[in-house]
């Protein structure tokens, strides 16, 4: 075990104008294990993060939603605490870049380049709205592409020819703004010369800091030539005022990567036992890792560690990089549904689901992520329930029931159970090392042999016979031993899980070293499920949760309701074979029903189609059924109708009724006996 080590880590700071999403949840989810590693090993590791409040978006996203920028920062960190706290993130601290602490950091470090000559001033040329009266960033402008004439494209690269130019370029340019055609204006903005720090970056990003990927990354950059940073915004602008200045900020990467220092400062008030600079000093010798994702490269690579060197702060000791979230390989989309928000998810799984999934593929490189949920719900119900958790729910009954909840006095096993505490160096270096999937992967051949062993003694069979009670005694205190040592490894995974299994087992804290040590005559407590297995339905409500939510609020079109429009009293018109055989009828089964808010004729309807799709299907059949009455019923639907965005959710399919209407209005049921999916020709 190397000597205590003390580390600072920090994780990329979420932006404050929205709410925090899954993709949000794979660094911190990292970041969070890798402390939590540490922590048990006995090491003295912080975790600081908090929320980064300043910016354009912010002031236009608070203006948007009626409120100060002050009030919807506040609300965002409260919800981001919230949200990271129920995933079990465990910060030090969390705290805000709009904050005192933030505001004097930021002044000492500009003060410091200024003196230096680091800084300078220029007068630029940019597109002004003239209606909102600010000067536009590049994500604010669009216009037709001077290359293929597109119309509606941002101000610096085509989607659809792929062209990239400078928003001057653009043809008929518009501020999203306002729609007002933007107009150029000069203004004079500050400089950091980052080229002055080149020597210094060069020695620096070769040195272990960084992973390879990245520091080939940044031989490129240094290719491109190094180029002074524009450091100031003009107002209107939320952010802080550049010293001796009236209407001229601080853009807000500068100030976003010193909340770190600032979060770190504001723990020192609640903890004396800490010293500032010996964090933070030049000479620090504490470790500084900071965890980020692969679009801030830039950012914490470059400007960071030559803003600190050159304002005599320490500099990073590591920055690991992450890759993004792909749901079913797809990036995370609001149109396709799939932009999941972390309150979603927590509104109908468990947080450890996630803990461990993404343990489980996330690796030192930088790739993306990607949550395929067939492949989310197979990993946990077959690997954390079905194997870790099944080996203390297979032994540990038969100890309370049979031996009086004691575990022998001594050992069973020694030699297998060697084999599992000396596994634990290795694993603990695949966690350090962050080949987290390795670790997850050791762990769970373990959980192999664990199982293993108790379907070769087959407790459940011995019990039978009084005379070998003393060897199911042996069996299951061994698979609790077993258990308990798979626990220790996966606790910086599942700390709630740990929680539960120290209370369970009556052990204090589980601490990486106690793998070494069995736990033998000792007096368990009663054991309690522990995790359940996922239900795909809990999987469907949440993506149904997730489509709902991206419907635009509360519409007035009082049309919403309707399904489909009313036939009109048209003459009659045949229609070919070939035209009916294009509608796709079938049997399905009703699982849920229930009446919608806000909708005086509408049903919401959950339907098994057959081969394992349900449906969600608006129906306006509520003046003539109470929802109890449809469940368990099979109806015919038109499957592939359109699906339809409504006010309360989508609509995917029709329900076949017939009848005027209001109460006199009756579904069409086929004969006792069709099954859900049978296709109705
Ligand atoms: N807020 C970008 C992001 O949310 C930015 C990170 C700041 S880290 C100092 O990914
Ligand atoms: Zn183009």
């Amino acid at each position: 075990m190397p000597s205590k080590r003390k580390i600072l880590a920090t994780q990329a700071l979420p932006y404050a104008n929205g709410t925090p999403h899954l993709g949000h949840m794979v660094g911190m989810i990292q970041t969070d294990i890798w402390v939590r590693l540490q922590k048990m090993r006995g090491h003295d590791c912080l975790f600081v993060c908090g929320s980064d409040s300043h910016g354009t978006p912010i002031m236009i996203q608070a203006e948007k939603m009626g409120l100060t920028p002050e009030t919807l920062i506040e609300q965002i960190r409260h919800e981001q605490e919230k949200d990271f706290a129920d995933f079990y993130i465990e910060f030090d601290n969390y705290h805000t870049t709009h904050s005192p602490e933030n505001q004097e950091l930021v002044g000492v470090i500009f003060k410091r380049h200024r003196d230096q000559d680091n800084i300078c001033k220029r007068t630029i040329t940019q597109l002004f709205d003239p209606v909102k009266n600010m000067f536009l960033p590049d994500r604010y402008i669009k216009g037709e592409c001077p290359h293929c004439s597109a119309k509606d494209q941002y101000g610096d690269n085509c989607e659809v020819c792929g062209g990239t130019y400078s928003p001057t370029d653009l043809k008929n340019p518009y501020s999203t703004l306002s729609g007002a055609k933007p107009i150029e204006k000069q203004s004079e903005h500050y400089f950091f010369k980052l080229q002055n720090y080149e020597g210094f970056l060069k020695e620096w990003t070769r040195h272990g800091h960084l992973q390879e990927q990245v520091t080939n990354k940044l031989d490129e950059w240094f290719k491109e030539g190094l180029k002074e940073w524009d450091i100031s915004r003009d107002k209107p602008y939320f952010g802080f005022l550049i010293p001796g200045e009236q209407d001229k900020y601080f853009y807000v990467w500068l100030d976003a990567p010193v909340g770190y220092i600032a979060s770190f400062k504001k723990l020192c008030e609640r903890r004396p036992d800490l010293n500032f600079n010996e964090y933070w000093g030049k000479d620090s010798s504490v470790e500084l890792i900071h965890f980020i994702g692969k679009d801030i490269i830039y950012f914490h690579a470059l400007f960071w560690p030559a803003i600190l060197h050159g304002a005599h702060f320490r500099t990073p000791t590591q920055i690991i990089v992450n890759g993004f979230l792909t749901i079913d390989g797809q990036k995370m989309s609001k149109s396709r549904g799939t932009f999941i928000k972390a309150r979603t998810y927590l509104n109908h799984l468990q947080p450890e689901y996630l803990r461990y999934y993404f343990a489980a593929k996330l690796s030192d490189r930088i790739e993306d992520l990607d949550i395929h949920f067939d492949d989310f719900t197979n990993r946990i119900n077959a690997d954390l329930v079905g194997k870790f958790i099944n080996i203390a729910s297979r032994c540990a009954s038969f100890i309370n029931k049979h031996f009086d909840s004691q575990l022998t006095a001594e050992c069973p096993e020694p030699d297998l159970y060697q084999t599992f505490a000396q596994a634990g160096d290795d694993i603990a270096e695949k966690w350090e090392s962050m080949n987290f999937s390795q670790a997850i992967r050791q762990i769970m051949a373990l959980a192999d042999r664990a199982n293993q062993y108790i379907d070769e003694k087959k407790p459940w069979a011995m019990i039978k016979d009084p005379e070998q009670r003393p060897q199911v005694h042996a069996v299951c205190s061994m698979g609790m031993n077993l258990f308990r040592v798979l626990m220790i490894y996966l606790k910086p995974v599942l700390p709630h899980t740990a929680k539960q299994v120290e209370t369970f087992l009556k052990v204090p804290p589980l601490q990486w070293n106690d793998k070494d040590k069995p736990l033998l005559n000792h007096t368990i407590g009663e054991f309690q499920p522990l995790m359940s297995r996922i239900d795909p339905k809990q999987i469907e409500a949440m993506k149904m949760a997730t489509k709902e939510e991206m419907q635009p609020a509360a519409s007035n079109n009082n049309n919403a309701e309707k399904i489909a429009p009313p036939a009109p009293e048209a003459k009659k018109e045949f229609i070919s074979i070939d035209d009916f055989a294009k509608v796709d009828l079938r049997v399905a089964k009703i699982l849920e029903a229930a009446a919608v808010e806000g909708a005086d004729k509408l049903l919401r309807l959950i339907v098994d189609i057959g081969s394992d799709e349900k449906r969600q299907i608006f129906a306006g059949i509520k003046s003539a059924y109470q929802p109890e009455e449809l469940i368990g019923r099979h109806v015919v639907i038109v499957a592939n109708l359109e699906p339809r965005k409504m006010r309360f959710g989508v609509s995917e399919g029709m329900v076949l009724a017939a009848g005027p209407g209001g109460k006199d209005l009756w579904v069409i049921s086929p004969d006792p006996g069709a099954e859900a999916g049978s296709k109705v020709k």
